[in-house]
């Protein structure tokens, strides 16, 4: 069975590149990735984790707010009853001269993992497998044309 993740943009974010790319690559990598694109609400993800019984929820951010957009998020979550892991990226604060204190931020306030802009696709997704304790291969679908 593919494992489902949940994939969005926060708050008002148009960015939608970045998403589309992580879709891709989740997809490829044998998830089944619910897209709900650019300008999600945090309610949006909430239910789409519930109505979906996704595993993590992967919140994008690059427009500077994502703090903002992701204040209280947690506790939405753990009054719907969700237990998912929770990862946030991209540029997540306005200028990034201290990513290390953004990480400290955006963990102090629940995400499980927090990933800057020069996140390679494939090491998120290797972090995905270890946390949901997936092997290298399991999940992986072989996709035949015929
Ligand atoms: C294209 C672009 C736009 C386009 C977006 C078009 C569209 N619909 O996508 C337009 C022109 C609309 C735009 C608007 C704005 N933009 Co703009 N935009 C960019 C730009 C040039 C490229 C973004 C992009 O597509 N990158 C390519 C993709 C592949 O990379 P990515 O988005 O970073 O995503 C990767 C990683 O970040 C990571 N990632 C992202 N999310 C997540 C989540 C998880 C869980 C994980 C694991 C990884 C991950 O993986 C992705 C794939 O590799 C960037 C600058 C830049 N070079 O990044 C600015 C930039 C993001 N924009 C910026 C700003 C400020 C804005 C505006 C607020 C400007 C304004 N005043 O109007 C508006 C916001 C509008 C809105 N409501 O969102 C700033 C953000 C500043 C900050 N955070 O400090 C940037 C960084 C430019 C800058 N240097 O100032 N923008």
């Amino acid at each position: 069975m593919p494992r489902t993740v949940i994939l969005g943009v926060i708050g008002s974010d148009a960015h939608v590149v970045g998403i589309t790319i992580l879709e891709q690559a989740l997809s490829a990598a044998g998830f089944e990735v619910v897209n709900l694109g650019v300008q999600t609400s945090q309610a949006e993800f909430a239910d789409a984790a519930k109505a979906h019984g996704a595993e993590a929820v992967l919140v994008s951010s690059l427009y500077g707010h994502a703090r903002q957009d992701c204040e209280g998020f947690h506790d939405l979550l753990d009054s719907e009853g969700l237990d998912v892991l929770t990862y946030v990226g991209g540029n997540l604060a306005v200028g990034q001269d201290d990513f290390e204190s953004t990480r400290e931020t955006f963990r102090e306030m629940g995400f499980d993992r927090v990933f800057d802009a020069e996140t390679d696709p494939e090491d998120a997704i290797a972090d995905l497998r270890r946390d949901l304790n997936l092997t290298t291969t399991e999940g992986e679908q072989v996709r035949v044309d015929s």
